[in-house]
């Protein structure tokens, strides 16, 4: 037995572990920790209870040794090696169950061979969340690439509370039901004692796969509000972009969930239509890199890249492009700026389980500016109904939309729509988010 032995009351498991590893011009490995909203919301727990956090680290097929954080977190980094890389994580989970979990907006692949890898990577998650685990410790499941480990778990160590929350929507019966191995899947759910979900249609749309011992309610996810809300030099950023008199902004993984192509051409054709002058709007769209070796993805960035360099041609001038087109992450104190000084942000997924952009940017508006223009298919719309809201699936109800904020900006009722949607998202943040859920779990 190793130090780490059975020795945290609360334990985290999620695909990735909260860094990024870093390798020296000497070849020695060393993690940096790379905070999102979830360990901000759990970073108090973990603290508090001796929390562990198992997870792969993101490089394939790099042993590394269990180590702590500065707050006293243990990560326990789990392996992947190239077939788990590309049969777990690219196969099963983003070529098979994202595009069956958000509606089929591209046609799942069905592929036994990732189905065993997918049984094995879980396996080898639950089973060093077994060893970790203290007796009757508490263990939180994240996501659709783990949905087995609750299961496995309940079998290995039948003392644990076991919480599982998905983060991507949950599909209705009649699309579920395509998965060859959805008993497997419906069964290492079930394993869990709580199990959670962004809406409660998706919670609804897993009851009715039938009756099982697990608690079953919506916990819709938020964001940590704390770093959007000090002001930027909106000025500075906006001459970044040569003064726009409109500001648009769309911020996104390239992925083909989001909509990004769809909003594009929205764009172009407020343009065409000479509803929006090209002169003095300035549509920036920044795309982080994702799953580029899979082919949808491919796709998808060249559909998009494409769309912004013919509406750049067709509509830009020598010295001024009207789409400003990043392909790349940014730092979040630069994204920050960018949404404190946009005038509209476009957030249009043809499905999303919540879309934290869109709280992001919301937060980021203390002072009531800004419009959000944001799709009916993002859960995050059940909680900004107060957003210009639109259908993703049809191009000109993004563009009238985009329209109406645009008009709209300034205006009294611009301003009440944008500060009731901040008290909403300062009020439900994600510590309370996860208050809820472990208050439910135990
Ligand atoms: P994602 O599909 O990744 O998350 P989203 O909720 O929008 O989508 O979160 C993206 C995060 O990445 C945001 O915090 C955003 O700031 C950041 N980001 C995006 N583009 C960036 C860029 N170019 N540079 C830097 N940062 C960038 C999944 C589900 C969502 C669900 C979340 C959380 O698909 O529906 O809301 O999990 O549960």
């Amino acid at each position: 037995m190793n130090a780490a032995a059975k020795a945290h009351d609360f334990v985290v498991v999620a695909n990735r572990l909260p860094v990024d590893v870093e390798r020296d011009a000497e070849g020695s490995i060393s993690a940096r920790p790379s905070p999102g909203g979830l360990v901000a919301a759990l970073q108090p727990v973990l603290a508090r209870r001796r929390g562990g956090w198992v997870g792969w680290p993101g490089t394939v097929g790099e042993t590394l040794p269990s180590f702590s954080t500065e707050d006293g977190t243990t990560l326990h980094p789990v392996v992947l090696d190239e077939a788990d890389f590309e049969e777990f994580y690219e196969g099963f989970s983003n070529a098979t169950l994202w595009p069956l979990y958000h509606d089929l907006i591209m046609r799942p692949i069905y592929n036994a061979q990732w189905w065993q890898a997918y049984e094995r990577v879980n396996r080898r998650f639950a089973q060093r969340v077994a060893e970790v685990t203290a007796e009757d410790g508490v263990v939180w499941v994240q996501d659709y690439q783990l949905q087995l480990v609750p299961g496995m778990l309940r079998e290995l160590r039948p003392d644990l509370t076991i919480g599982l929350f998905m983060h991507i929507p949950f599909p209705p019966p009649s699309l579920f039901r395509q998965l060859p191995w959805r008993e497997q899947i419906l069964s290492g759910m079930r394993g869990a004692d709580l199990l959670g979900f962004q809406l409660e249609s998706c919670a609804a749309n897993f009851r009715a796969l039938g009756a099982s011992k697990s608690k079953v309610r919506a916990f819709p996810i938020s964001i940590d509000v704390e770093p959007f809300l000090a002001p930027t030099d909106t000025a500075a950023t906006r001459e970044k972009f040569g003064n726009p008199r409109t500001l648009l902004l769309g911020v996104d993984r390239l992925d083909y969930t989001k909509g990004i192509l769809q909003r594009l051409e929205a764009f172009e054709s407020l343009l065409e239509r000479g509803l929006v002058d090209a002169e003095s709007t300035v549509f920036v769209q920044v795309a982080t890199p994702s799953r580029e070796r899979l082919e949808h993805y491919r796709q998808t960035r060249s559909a998009v890249e494409e769309a912004v360099g013919r509406i750049n041609g067709r509509f830009g001038s020598i010295g001024h492009s009207v789409v400003r087109y990043h392909h790349q992450s940014l730092r979040k104190s630069e994204l920050i700026k960018l949404y404190q000084a946009a005038d509209v942000m476009v957030v249009t997924p043809l499905k999303d389980g919540m879309n934290l952009v869109a709280k992001e940017y919301v937060a980021s508006h203390a002072d009531a500016s800004g419009a959000l223009v944001l799709s009916e298919f993002a859960g995050a719309a059940e909680q900004l109904n107060q957003a210009y809201l639109c259908n993703p699936h049809d191009v000109d109800s993004i563009a009238s939309k985009v329209l109406e904020a645009i008009q709209h900006a300034g205006s009294a009722e611009a301003r009440s729509r944008m500060h009731t949607m901040h008290q909403q998202v300062r009020t439900f943040d994600v510590q309370r988010w996860a208050e809820q859920f472990l208050k439910e779990l135990q």
